[in-house]
């Protein structure tokens, strides 16, 4: 197997589901929703009890859309090991989710970017890498000078209010938010497998993995005050989520909108699923460490475990919730 005490290669990662799958046909299968700018298949696992029952509710689960958020990669990882792991042992817990339930696990959205950080290092600026692969693109600054940058910030190219906050034009910012709303192959792969395939109309719940402050985020991150109709479910299944997390270690999370909480962006993933594709419990994660950590990106493999354990007991209240409901 793959050890869940260290950091891997997004191609060990995609082997490591494929052997789950072999294994477990009945259960677990690899799919993809398309190709990145340099053409890696972006692969995710599903995994229910039987696996493409297509009467089952959909929890969507990913990771690693931000190149240099390695945890959140490790911990949809763990997520899928932990779930597979029970479902060998028969626990009665997961396999009444099961019941109703398929889970839809992505540990990286943007593999160019993870497989680019992994490459230095020790290189600040490759490992501190945060966009996409995407070629290059230049802008024109006012004395007539073209400066050149690769890379889309994918979490600011979804169209939910592209463009407005918290994002920016250029495109050497780090949140550079692409020429337009999907203008990149990874967000609409993501739009695409949500909107026009079998999971469409299925999707109760869509999580997203980030590093870090530990805050558990749901819409909409415009502004504040700007909520959807349905904000006090959503908040109920944030506060338990955190409270979760919490029993284990003692770790704190707060949990709120962005703008309430840390700041306000807009073109991001999860308000889009929430507003635009109608997925009732959309969530952005930011795991481990706390806010006031410095480079919190570079977490040391001795956390690795503690982080995705509490984490899994987070989601586990967003699945649980999504089974009772179903
Ligand atoms: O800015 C982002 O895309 C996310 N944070 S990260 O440090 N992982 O890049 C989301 C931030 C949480 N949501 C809001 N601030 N609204
Ligand atoms: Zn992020």
């Amino acid at each position: 197997g793959l050890s869940m005490a260290d950091y891997h290669p997004y191609g060990d990662i995609v082997a490591w589901m494929g052997r789950i799958a072999a294994r477990m046909p009945t259960q677990a299968r690899v799919f993809s929703i398309g190709r990145t700018v340099e053409g890696r298949e972006i692969n995710g696992l599903k995994i229910g009890n039987p696996v493409g029952d297509s009467s089952k509710r959909i929890i969507w689960i990913d990771g690693g859309i931000h190149a240099r958020e390695w945890t959140a990669v490790h911990t949809t990882v763990y997520f899928i090991y932990k779930i597979i792991n029970k479902l060998q042992r028969r626990e009665a817990d997961l396999l009444k989710v099961l019941d109703s339930v398929e889970l839809v696990v992505i540990p990286v959205l943007n593999p160019d970017g993870y497989e680019f950080t992994r490459t230095e290092p020790r290189n600040a600026l490759v490992r501190m890498w945060r966009k996409s692969r995407s070629n290059d693109r230049c802008a024109t600054d006012r004395n007539g000078k073209q400066t050149c940058c690769k890379g889309v910030d994918l979490n600011r190219n979804f169209d939910y209010r592209w463009a407005e906050t918290g994002t920016s034009f250029h495109p050497c910012s780090e949140i550079y938010h692409g020429a337009g709303a999907f203008s990149e192959p990874e967000t609409r792969n993501v739009r695409d497998a949500i909107l026009n395939s079998d999971l469409t109309g299925r999707i109760d719940a869509y999580v997203t993995l980030h590093a870090y402050s530990q805050l558990w985020i749901y819409p909409y991150s415009n502004k504040k005050q700007s909520y959807p109709a349905d904000i006090a479910d959503l908040k109920k299944v944030a506060a338990r989520a955190v409270n979760a997390i919490g029993k284990l270690f003692g770790t704190r999370y707060m949990h709120g909108t962005g703008p309430e909480i840390i700041y306000a962006y807009t073109g991001g993933s999860s308000d889009w699923a929430k507003e635009k594709a109608g997925i009732k419990y959309s969530y952005t994660i930011e795991l481990r460490p706390s806010y006031y950590s410095w480079n919190g990106f570079v977490l040391d493999k001795s956390q690795l475990i503690p982080t995705a354990r509490e984490t899994y007991d987070g989601i586990w209240v967003v699945l649980d919730t999504v089974a009772r409901e179903a």
